[in-house]
Order: C-alpha cells, then structure tokens, then sequence
C-alpha cells in the first residue's frame, strides 16, 4: 500500500518535477486549434472512429437549478467548440504509455469525447522535454485556459467546480477530473476524480500542497481517499463535485457528500485556498497509477472517458 500511494504523489506530479529538472524553456507543446477539426490537428492516424452513442446512457444530472444557493460562474456544455480550453499534444509524466494527441478529444452531440487508441506514434516525451520517444497509445487531454479560485471569487469564498461524466472500464485506464496550476505543487492540486479502469466499483480523490515547487508537503498515503461507488460506475454518468472553501474541500459523488479533507484533521488545507487552479479532464494509459503486474496486451485498444458538462459555481 505504502508503495502504491508513493505512486499516486507521483502521479501528481506532473508538471513541476520535470520542469525542475529542465533549465531550458520549452514551451509546452500544446495545441490552441479546434480538436473537433480533424482535418487539421496533427495527429498521426487518419483512421475514422466511431463514438459511441451515449444519448440513452442515464445517471444523474444535476442541474443548475438544483443548486439554487449557488451562482454559476462557468458553464462548458461541450456543444460548440472548446475554445475555453487547451490540449496538450505531448507525453507526460509518471511513467504514462500515452501520447496526447488533440484529435483524441472530440466533440459530438454536446459530449466531450477522450479517446484511448492502441496506436504507435512518436512525440515529445513531454510538455517540458522535447526528447522524441516512441509511444504505444495516445489518448486525449485538456485544460481550461481561465483559472479559478474561491477566495478571489467577487462576493464569494466558495468554489464548487462539478463535471457530469461517463466512465470507461478496461485495465490500465486512469481518467481523472482535477485541478492544479504551475509551479506543482505550490498552487494546490485537487483531484476530484481518479479512477482506475480495473476497478470499476471505486475511484479515488486527494488534494496537494507543498510551499515549494516540486515538494509536496500533503502525505499521499494519508490524503488519498478511495470511494465507493456502490456498483458498476461505468454504466451510467455519474457528477463528480469538489466545494472549495477556506478550510474544507467537500467531495461529493452524485450530489451526495462523501469525503470531506478539513484544515483541522489534514493541514495544509487553507494554505492554497487563495491561488488559482486550471480545470483538467484527461484519460491517462498506464504508468505509476497501477501495480507492476499491469500487462500492456490486456489494455483496450479502444476506449472513451465520456463528459456531458463540467461547471464552476462561486457561493
Ligand atoms: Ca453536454
């Protein structure tokens, strides 16, 4: 256990570790156009894929309206464009198989679709290290270009950032809902979601701090917090919320309260409360997230992390 929640620090660890170990700035290689635009992103398989059709898969959908005590701040319903949002096109961190790619994120019928492929490709290992390494998968990345935090909110020290999502099942899967900024992890992280693709009955959720930049103070085995889903949580939607204030982050799953880290029991909980945190959907393949008896061969050679809509509200 020990050893696995060493991992999940690592897994968080996403962009401050390399970047401490990089003195040359390299601008992430990332991509600003359109990923519904296939015909322009660069990806390198020019197969077609068909989406699954999620229109009748049910689950909860919270709505606006039923969360009248709070004031909509920002609302991505997924059915235009993802303009509010930038996709990486790079490898990351913690030992991960994939290759972002922005084809790999699409959007059809008001979905967001993060496409896992069994593919082999090159590209940068990642964002911050431009060595070209090979790659077995690619999958799909994005992060909000606005950033949000409660404190600096305009008449409001709460923050409730909430996203509807449909989760894949298939081993060495790890889609995540979270929030973070540069320099990791001095801003905060949040994981509201983790979850991995062979263990359909649970996911995880965590928070990070550290006053220096790459130094994490939180203790992942004792901040990593695993829920129960009380099923299959992959055969409908589920929401997935985290409400920030001061001295709690409040995690909720289908609108219920399920795990709450407060300042008095965990620390470190107001000590990021001010800063600003991007919002991140990604569907990572493989890597430190998962024991060392994941076998590559038994990973999907398709699979989608599916959202309908991510929300921030300020109260
Ligand atoms: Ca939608």
């Amino acid at each position: 256990m020990k050893t696995f929640l060493l991992l999940i620090l690592c897994s968080c660890c996403i962009v401050s570790c390399s970047d401490t170990d990089n003195t040359t700035s390299v601008e992430p290689e990332v991509s600003m156009e359109d990923p519904m635009n296939d015909e322009e992103s660069n990806d390198d398989s020019s197969d077609v894929t068909i989406l699954p059709d999620v229109s009748n898969v049910g689950g909860v959908d919270q709505q606006v309206e039923d969360l009248p005590d709070w004031d909509l701040v920002w609302e991505e319903q997924f059915d235009t464009n993802l303009t509010a949002w930038t996709a990486w096109d790079s490898g990351a961190f913690n030992n991960e198989f994939q290759k972002y790619t922005p084809s790999n994120v699409v959007l059809e019928n008001g979905y967001l679709y993060l496409q896992e492929k069994r593919e082999t490709v090159t590209g940068f290992t990642n964002p911050f290290d431009p060595t070209i390494e090979t790659f077995e998968f690619t999958s799909g990345r994005i992060e909000t270009n606005e950033t949000y935090s409660p404190e600096n909110l305009e008449e409001g020290t709460k923050l409730r950032m909430s996203a509807r999502i449909l989760l894949p099942e298939g081993d060495g899967l790890w889609p995540a809902f979270w929030s973070f900024s540069d320099p990791w992890p001095t801003n905060g992280e949040i994981d509201v979601m983790e979850y991995r693709g062979n263990n359909t009955q649970q996911y995880s959720t965590n928070f990070f701090y550290g006053s220096t930049e790459g130094q994490p103070d939180t203790d992942p085995g004792q901040t990593t917090t695993f829920i129960n889903s009380g099923g299959n949580i992959t055969t409908e939607f589920h929401v997935f919320e985290v409400i920030w204030s001061e001295n709690e982050l409040e995690i909720f799953f289908d609108s219920e309260l399920v795990h709450t880290f407060t300042e008095a029991e965990w620390g470190l909980v107001d000590d990021f409360y001010n800063r600003f945190q991007r919002i991140t959907l990604n569907m990572a393949v493989g890597g430190d997230f998962f024991s060392d008896n994941l076998n590559p061969d038994n990973i999907p050679d398709e699979a989608f992390t599916v959202v309908d809509w991510v929300r921030v509200y300020k109260q």
